[in-house]
């Protein structure tokens, strides 16, 4: 039997939520399965019958995926537009990318990103405008002052916000200001013009687009910790400021068994700022190559997450960092370690899969 709860969704749910359980129900009976299974392949109802961001509209929040430029056609293509209504494009929106050189903008690959969310109906998060990496070298090794620097960052805000102005739905405005002790990351742009840069990119992404939602990001701020103390302290003094901050990012990069059990706490207390919070860029890695009880951990995890952002009213969506084991970013930073995604490398679902579906029909805590 489905609990009220999952049949809950019938009473707030759109017409296509409705159509789309109802054929969750249908494959469930036929099945004989349970919604809340992880495993086994008989069990499976959701994965061949109802895309997973049809599940996640029926919750009122958006399921996304990183993808690249190269990788939308064929498989990878198909299933990002079946089963995510958000994408974040993984690295074509980030300095180096869109300004290889200095007042030169490469705006391509961003571009094919943004028309294949609109010809799928997905929303762009942006991805994203001050970070201490992926800058391009004649910025991190040019000769500039302090204050052409600044100029230099509010030119390169404004020039990508209003590019893409209107086609964004939420912009990562700033990424990854701390080290994992809390401290502020001594990068390029807190060395160079202290914390004072940060409500400054705020200020100038909004000139540039009001409409855009604007975003701090981070990870390893999923618990309560000093690192996730020190974004809540900077979410509360811009805030106070009056900066038009809208949310706050949490990456989700986890290992295997490690989503903190405050999860759902820590989300609250910054939506209690009057903040949305979203799940960025989730995976949980392993070692490889994956045993069937690691699948189940990965299951329980990704199952922890959404449902920390199902019970937290201003969770705006969970996106996966990557929905295959096949392009994951994973293998190639962690040795010995991958299999992080809700797909193994040759685009068939994983428990973790059946976790997101189940998490998403039993709905929010
Ligand atoms: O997935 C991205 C990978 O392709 C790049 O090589 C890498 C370079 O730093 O960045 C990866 O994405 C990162 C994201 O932009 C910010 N948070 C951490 C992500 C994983 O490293």
């Amino acid at each position: 039997m489905l609990s009220k709860r999952a049949l809950g969704v019938v009473a707030g749910g759109s017409a296509v939520a409705l159509l789309a359980l109802a054929a969750v129900l249908v494959a469930h009976r036929s099945s004989g399965g349970g919604p809340s299974g992880t495993a086994a392949q008989g069990a499976r109802p959701t994965a061949a019958t109802v895309p997973l961001r049809d599940l996640a509209a029926a919750r009122g929040i958006h399921l996304g995926t990183a993808l690249a430029a190269t990788r939308l056609t064929g498989t990878p293509g198909s299933i990002a537009a079946r089963q995510f209504d958000a994408v974040t494009p993984e690295n074509e929106m980030k300095w180096e990318s869109v300004e290889p050189e200095r007042g030169t903008y490469d705006w391509a690959a961003g571009d094919a990103i943004v028309a294949f969310a609109k010809a799928h109906g997905m929303q762009v998060r942006g991805h994203n405008l001050v970070w201490h990496s992926q800058l391009p070298e004649w910025l991190t090794t040019g000769d500039f002052s302090d204050d052409e620097l600044r100029a230099v960052m509010l030119k390169h805000v404004t020039d990508e916000v209003t590019h893409y102005k209107g086609r964004i739905a939420a912009w990562d405005v700033v990424n990854e200001p701390f080290t994992d002790d809390g401290g502020y990351r001594a990068g390029l742009w807190y060395r160079r013009l202290g914390v004072s840069y940060i409500a400054d990119a705020f200020r100038a992404a909004h000139a540039a687009d009001p409409a855009a939602k604007l975003y701090l990001n981070d990870y390893g701020i999923e618990g309560i910790g000093p690192k996730s103390d020190a974004m809540y302290a900077l979410a509360t003094s811009l805030k106070q400021q009056g900066v038009p901050i809208d949310g706050v990012g949490f990456q989700a990069h986890f290992a295997l068994g490690r989503v903190p059990a405050d999860f759902r706490a820590n989300l609250q207390r910054f939506a209690g700022l009057g903040l949305d919070v979203a799940v960025t860029e989730l995976d949980v890695r392993m070692p490889t190559p994956p045993d069937a009880a690691s699948l189940r951990q990965q299951a329980d995890d990704y199952d922890a997450v959404l449902r920390a952002c199902l019970a937290v009213a201003r969770c705006r969506g969970v996106t996966v960092w990557g929905f295959s084991d096949a392009t994951s970013w994973v293998p190639g930073a962690f040795h010995g370690q991958g299999a992080a995604t809700p797909y193994d490398a040759h685009y068939r679902p994983k428990p973790a899969y059946d976790a997101i579906a189940a998490a998403l029909l039993a709905g929010r805590g």
